[in-house]
């Protein structure tokens, strides 16, 4: 019986032979050597090292060869892999070297270059003054009340017991947006539209609106015909105060007043009040209060003149008094059950002298170098 066949049974596989095996890790080199950046690198990678690389369809083939040529051609794609992969693992190190050095040049930060980022936005002054102002009567139990810009005539004017005759009624002085000249008295629904000329409309709008007691504090924009000029401006804001309650007296008003000023200027400083007419209110006087500025130290000294107060001692602040029984019978308020007392003034000016601000055109005109000073409030 012979023995079993064992001699070699050469088998020609054309991608196994060593010069193409040779070839390919060397196309696969020089496709390495060739990649310009990481990108170009990653394209080599897949066409010379990948799954369908020329050099791993070669190692395919192994399995068709017969055993005896297996280890040989293995050997020969196994050292030619290893080739390529050393090669290629070189090159992605020296163009990922390449990148990190680029990318620390061209995208340095340099920290000393003028901070050009747009800065947030800030509420206007005047919006600050005014929440601070409502938020002292808040702390004293005020609520918010608000009313519209464009009121009724009956609630700004004849609720209010202005006459009809009353020269604040005119054109000259008074937007009209609707129905000027009509008659006036007539109720809410049927009398003229006009842009609210001060906030006292909220107190009727209020006073119709709950049952005593009422302690309201309203801030708004109010208008009138007024040029812009230093000390006035057509649009402007004001905040009112209004308490109806059982027993309030004039001491209440001056107590509550002397409160609000030292709650916004510090513990020394006081009111005083001085007799003046408003239709709404009976008595009605002129508030004033201390110099924010001199604190009275300019009075009758000439060394020190203040031009805040034209060394009066005093600044103006806005008018007040208590509730005239007619506004509490046009909003049915019973006036021998209840009193009260009410006081507006305009946030501009009380900004103006709380800032040392001389010329009220700044507030309004919404150049930043006018608010900046005031901080990034918001
Ligand atoms: C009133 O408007 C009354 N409603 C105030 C009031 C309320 C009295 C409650 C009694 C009871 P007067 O017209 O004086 O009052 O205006 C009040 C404040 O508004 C003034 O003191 C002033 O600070 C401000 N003011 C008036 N006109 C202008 C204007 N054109 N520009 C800026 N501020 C103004």
């Amino acid at each position: 019986m012979s023995a079993p066949n064992k001699s070699y049974d050469p088998v020609e596989v054309e991608a196994l032979k060593p010069e193409n095996i040779e070839r390919m890790r060397d196309e696969a080199l020089a496709a390495f050597d060739a990649a310009a950046d990481l990108d170009a690198l990653a394209q080599a990678k897949t066409a010379h090292a990948g799954g369908t690389s020329p050099l791993s369809l070669a190692n395919r083939e192994i399995g068709a060869l017969p055993p005896q040529a297996k280890a040989e051609a293995g050997k020969r794609v196994g050292m030619a892999r290893g080739q390529v992969n050393k090669a290629l693992a070189a090159r992605q190190a020296v163009l990922e070297a390449e990148r990190d050095e680029r990318v620390l040049v061209e995208e340095a930060v340099d920290v000393t270059l003028p901070y050009d980022r747009v800065p947030s936005g800030a509420r206007h002054p005047l919006t600050t003054m005014m929440e601070r102002v409502a938020d002292v009567f808040v702390g004293m139990g005020y609520e918010i009340a608000e009313g519209p810009e464009a009121e009724a005539e009956w609630f700004n004017f004849d609720a209010l017991n202005f006459t009809p005759d009353h020269p604040a009624r005119q054109m000259q002085d008074t937007f009209f947006v609707r129905g000027e000249g009509q008659e006036p008295g007539s109720r809410e629904d049927e009398s003229g539209i006009v842009l609210r000329t001060h906030t006292s409309p909220v107190q009727a709008r209020t006073l119709l609106d709950r049952e005593p007691p009422v302690y309201v504090v309203c801030p708004g924009r109010v208008y009138r015909t007024d040029e812009l000029d230093a000390t006035h401006t057509p649009v402007f804001h004001q905040i009112e105060l209004l308490a109806v309650d059982e027993g309030l007296t004039m001491a209440d008003l001056k107590g509550t007043l002397d409160h609000m000023v030292q709650a916004l200027f510090g513990p020394d400083m006081k009111t005083r009040l001085r007799p003046n007419f408003f239709p709404f209110t009976e008595p009605s006087a002129e508030m004033d209060m201390v110099c924010y500025v001199c604190r009275g130290a300019s009075v009758g000294n000439p060394e020190r003149p203040c031009r805040t107060c034209g060394s009066e001692g005093w600044i103006e602040l806005g008018g007040c008094g208590m509730v005239n029984p007619k506004v509490l019978v046009a909003c049915g308020v019973d006036p021998e059950k209840y009193s009260g007392f009410a006081f507006g003034f305009g946030i501009e000016r009380m900004l103006m002298f709380r800032h040392n601000v001389e010329d009220m055109r700044d507030m309004v005109e919404g150049d930043i170098r006018f608010t900046r000073p005031f901080g990034m409030e918001i």
